[in-house]
This record gives C-alpha cells, structure tokens and sequence, in this order.
C-alpha cells in the first residue's frame, strides 16, 4: 500500500481497533495495562490506545541492566518522557529493589543453563506482569508483540514441533483463575510499519537492543524470515494468519476458546498457578538467588 503520513497513522489506528474487535481483546470499560519496555512497539501501541480512548496504564520492570549500554536506565527515562508528556499513568518496578537482585546478577548465581539471562527475564517480567496486574483491578494486559515476533515464535516452535506452545500461541489468551487476560494488539502489523508509526509520531524510544539480545535464537531467525519475506512479500502474514485459522483442524481439543484450558496448580509461596504442584519455576529461582546471595 502507498499511503501519505497522514493516511498511514490512520490506517494503524483502524487497524489496531480491527484487531481488538475482531479477537475480542477488550472494550472501553475494560481497565488495560500496557507493558512499556522504552521500545518502540510498545510505546507505538500505548499511543495508538490512547488516541482510541481506551483506559490505560503502562507498567516498566526496570530490570537493573546498566553496564556500559545503561540499557535500563536509558529505556525506563524514555517511557517516563512519553508517559508525561501525554498525561499517562506509568507505574514502575524495580527488580533488585524487590527481589535483592538485578537480572544480570539472578542469571549469574541461578544453576540455570540454556538463554539463562533471557529464560530468567521472561521469567520474572511474565511474573510482576501478572501479580501487578491482578492486586491492581486490571482486566487485561497488553504487549506490542508485532507481526516478526509472533511469527519467529511460531517458525521457531513450529521446527522442534512444541505443541505446547504452539497450542497456546494466540492474539489473547483468556483469564484463568489466578492469570490476567492477555491481548497483543500489533500482532498483525509488521515491524516495519509500528517503526514507521513511531517515527511519523514524533515518538522517542530506545533504538538499542537489550545487550542480551545479541546472539538470541529469536534474531537468528528473524534473519531467516526477512530473507523468506523479501523473496516473497508476504510470507510471514500468510505464515501466520493460516496458523491460526488452521488452529481449530490441529488442536480439535482445544474446543471453541482454541487456547488450552489445562487445569493449573496454585504455588504455595506466591498463589500464582502453575503447571505442577509445588513451587512456581519463579520461586524456586527467587529462593535459589536469595539462598546463594546470603551465602556469600
Ligand atoms: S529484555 Fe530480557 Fe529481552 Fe534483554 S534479557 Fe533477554 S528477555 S533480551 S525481551
Ligand atoms: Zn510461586
């Protein structure tokens, strides 16, 4: 499509109300809490919610990552600016503040082997998310996942064939006992075209990646993909949109929701469910770090 600036924005806006209807994310009663990472996506789609009238509020985990880049400190100040300068609520949480650890320094003393950094993060951010989100009367969480990022999960769980997550791959996941409703508004738009959104609006965001980013199988596939999509425009949607109308044939258990239902335990130590009995992976690697960081 060629569009004009103005008629691009636009488009973005309509497009992301499509979405939310047409994946019944949330209405203007609901009460929606963006995760804010300082990048450009989320911020793209914390502006586009906001110019729709939604009721929102961003949530940054500040997650102590300040060597030489100050990836952090850098990325939490670019969500405060934008938050500000449009009158919005941004609550933020500081890991080592609540948890006596930086992300960095979890990974280090944690026995964890394989994406430790990044396995910990996803980890401890789908955590705070959730708790947050819960103790504060929201009715939903949102996360600017776009297009290249639902499609290299998909590409990526699709080659070791993990059904589990394919199951669960969807544009919302629905409240369970003790879970937030979950809704990526993005899903169908290319990275390329929230970027453009971010720059035609004037938005400032972190340009960097996180350091930890570099040499993640995620990136590694992204550069497979982009080859696929420039040799055949429109790859990654069509990848993507089938996935999802083939949902229903692939997984017929999963009835009319088309996301699994599984029947979840609740942890002892923080109440939130999980997958087994006991412990939560969150509290076992809480009580991991805590145990060793006395130690020494
Ligand atoms: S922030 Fe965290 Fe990402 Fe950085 S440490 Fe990895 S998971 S790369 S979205
Ligand atoms: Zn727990």
């Amino acid at each position: 499509m060629a569009l004009c600036d103005e008629h691009f924005l636009t488009w973005v806006i309509n497009q992301t109300e499509r979405s939310i209807r047409k994946y019944d994310m949330f209405t203007h009663e609901d009460r929606v809490l963006i995760a804010v990472s300082g990048g450009k996506d989320s911020l793209a789609l914390w502006d586009v919610l906001n110019r729709l009238g939604y009721q929102t509020a961003g949530f940054y985990v500040n997650l102590g990552i300040d060597d030489e880049t100050a990836y952090s400190s850098k990325s939490y100040q670019l969500a405060v600016d934008f938050a500000q300068k449009y009158n919005l609520k941004l609550h933020a949480f500081q890991v080592d503040k609540t948890y006596g650890a930086t992300i960095p320094e979890m990974a280090a003393l944690s026995r964890r082997s394989k994406n430790k950094t990044c396995s910990i993060c996803g980890l401890v951010k789908r955590h705070s998310f959730n708790k947050f989100a819960m103790e504060n009367g929201f009715s939903v969480f949102v996360t600017g996942h776009n297009l290249d990022d639902e499609v290299a999960v998909l590409y990526n769980n699709t080659l070791s064939w993990q059904l589990d997550f394919l199951r669960r791959q969807a544009p919302v996941l629905p409240a369970k006992p003790g879970l937030i409703k979950k809704a990526k508004p993005f899903c169908r738009f290319y990275e390329r075209e929230t970027a453009a959104y971010a720059l035609l609006r004037g938005i400032e965001y972190i340009e960097e990646e996180c350091p930890y980013a570099d040499g993640s199988t995620t990136i590694a596939i992204k550069t497979i993909l982009n080859q696929l999509e420039h040799n055949h425009a429109g790859t990654k949607l069509a990848f993507y949109l089938k996935f999802l109308k083939a949902k229903p044939e692939l997984f017929p258990q999963l009835g009319e929701s088309l996301v699994p239902q599984d029947l979840l335990f609740s942890c002892p130590g923080c109440q939130q469910p999980t997958p087994k009995e006991g412990d939560c992976a969150f509290c076992r690697l809480i009580s991991e770090v805590q145990t060793k960081k006395m130690a020494k």
